[in-house]
């Protein structure tokens, strides 16, 4: 315990891509900042994400920082979709490279973030109470960081061993002759099944909702690879900031009710194995996430690689998401050999919607009509309480002593994504309101970086001590992010963006899904009109 707290310009809560960054950009208008992170190392989601299979759905030539020209020459990615160590190793050498890690405290979770309004400044407690006072509290806590735990009673008494894809034992886990049981049909059950597939004794995936899949058509990039993506870096970055995910994915212009048959599925052919596979399936038509009948094309497009690919019919046709769920509007999944490990003689596939699971025994899964399936391991990959669970995990106290869980109880409210009326001088990248998400976070992360670092930039030579969003501007925000997202077949979903994936959590959908250009437009000009929507104090 230190009664007295360290002063700080800024605490950044969070050591991943958005804390790191933020980091050395305050550093070089030389403030004093330090990083609380609560992990035992750096590298945020890439830290605890350490699952087999575990990989980036964004491509790493785009998932990765732009912002040092040295940097982008200098490291060289060795596949196309990077792979969590290689990610996790990037993070380190750029930690290295910009010597961050002075300013970094480690295994240090924050409890608690409290403002005085006489002075305009944060209280910053960790939970083994040592205390900080910054002006400027950032949260860079990540959109994916609080597990959602699971939910089976009984699991106290299971004798074999189970893990949480989001927790996952450094040391690894040995799978060899052993029943694994993986609960979840996400982007980290879909990862995971081939990896554990290939070295259990049998895996059972139990899928409560099947979602849609498509084959990453990952490739180890050659020598040549590498040289001519560095020689037109530029270019490229240049290209993914003017697309709306921030990514380089070149989207067709054309509807998918404009053409006939034949070219709809060239298209979708292309999209799903010539052009690379991936998100660029998104991007297919102009119209697949606003259009019910387009969607439902792509839909049925995946249904049917998913019949040819999966020789039992039964389980093909449990593989094949819903109608009702249209396409893309749960975080599509980007895979490798995903449907294919389903002909393998030891995996099965159980559909917990017809008979969901209910408890754990000493030796197995139990479902609802008594059938139990015996175990030696259980993996959930059941995802995260996103995007404001690891905000609200955090005792955050406003002016008047408000609370931001009670604030945000009816779901977040943001002005921009990027602050909170109530809440002064507190920060967040990357989160809810923002687009985030819905797009390469990383492209995310640095817009966020850049514009906040020039707004303390701006505050510091004015001499403003409170910069604060005015409730109005936040209201209109709020009602712009939901009309947005209400103009496309996202809401339809029960997903994580929308928190329908946690029991209770408010029905709201979090990320702004107008695009990167059209954000960075808003923020753009905000700036310029003198940090509208905020009282400068
Ligand atoms: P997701 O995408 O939230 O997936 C969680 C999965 O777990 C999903 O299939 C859920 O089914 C399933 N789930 C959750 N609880 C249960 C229970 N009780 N029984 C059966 N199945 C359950 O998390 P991920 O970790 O895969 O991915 C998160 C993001 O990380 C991803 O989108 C990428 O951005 C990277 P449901 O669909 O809710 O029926």
């Amino acid at each position: 315990m230190n009664d007295t707290p360290h002063p700080y310009d800024a605490i950044i809560i969070g050591a991943g891509f958005a804390g790191l960054y933020q980091l050395h950009s305050l550093r070089r208008l030389g403030m004093k900042v330090r990083v609380l992170e609560a992990a035992q190392d750096i590298g945020g989601t890439w830290f605890w994400n350490r699952y087999p299979g575990a990989r980036c759905d964004v491509e790493s030539l785009d998932y990765s920082y732009s912002f040092d020209n040295a940097l982008q020459q200098e490291w060289s990615w060795s596949e196309r979709y990077a792979t969590q160590p290689e990610i996790l190793r990037y993070v380190h050498h750029v930690a290295d490279r910009f010597d961050l890690r002075r300013d970094i405290q480690l295994g240090t979770r924050v409890a608690s973030a409290v403002f005085n309004e006489a002075t305009s400044r944060w209280l910053i407690t960790t939970q083994a109470g040592e205390a900080f006072d910054a002006q400027y509290c950032i949260m860079a806590t990540g959109c994916l960081s609080i597990p959602q735990a699971p939910q089976f009673p009984g699991l106290e008494n299971f004798k074999g061993h189970w893990y949480h894809s989001a927790d996952w034992p450094h040391e690894g886990v040995d799978f060899r002759g052993k029943r694994v049981g993986l609960i979840g049909t996400g982007s980290s059950g879909v990862q995971m099944t081939p990896e554990i597939a290939a070295h259990a004794d049998h895996l059972t995936v139990f899928q409560r909702t099947a979602n849609y899949s498509v084959p990453a058509q990952n490739e180890v990039f050659t020598p040549e690879d590498v040289a001519q993506a560095k020689a037109n870096y530029g270019g490229r970055r240049a290209r993914a900031r003017e697309t709306h995910t921030g990514h380089y994915l070149i989207a067709n212009d054309k509807s998918a009710m404009e053409v006939n048959d034949e070219e709809r599925t060239k298209e979708f052919e292309f999209r799903w194995r010539g052009a690379g596979g991936g998100f660029r399936m998104l991007r297919a038509f102009n119209d697949l996430m606003v259009n019910k009948p387009s969607n439902e094309k792509a839909g049925e497009f995946v249904r049917g690689k998913i019949r040819q690919t999966v020789i039992d019919p039964v389980t093909a046709n449990l593989l094949c998401p819903k109608e009702d769920l249209p396409f893309g509007t749960k975080r599509l999944c980007v895979d490798t050999d995903y449907y294919e490990t389903f002909n393998r003689p030891n995996v099965s596939l159980v559909d917990v919607k017809a008979d969901p699971l209910v408890q754990a025994t000493a030796t197995s899964l139990r479902t609802q009509s008594g059938k139990d399936y015996p175990l030696d391991i259980i993996v959930f990959a059941t995802g995260f309480d996103a995007m404001t669970g690891a905000v609200k995990a955090i005792d955050v106290r406003g002016r008047g002593g408000q609370r931001l869980a009670d604030t945000w109880a009816g779901g977040p409210r943001t002005y921009l994504g990027l602050a909170v009326a109530g809440f002064p001088n507190m920060f967040i990248l990357a989160g809810p309101g923002s687009p985030s998400v819905l797009s390469n976070v990383v492209h995310s992360i640095e817009l966020h970086v850049d514009w906040l670092t020039q707004c303390l930039a701006n505050a510091r030579a004015g001499g403003v001590k409170s910069i604060e969003a005015l409730q109005s501007a936040q209201d209109q925000w709020v009602e712009h992010v939901n009309e947005a997202a209400n103009r496309t077949l996202y809401p339809i979903a029960n997903s994580w963006y929308l928190g329908a994936n946690m029991p209770g959590k408010a029905r709201v959908f979090m990320p702004y899904v107008a695009g990167i250009p059209a954000y960075r437009k808003i923020v753009t000009e905000v700036a310029d009109k003198g940090y509208e929507g905020f009282v400068l104090g």
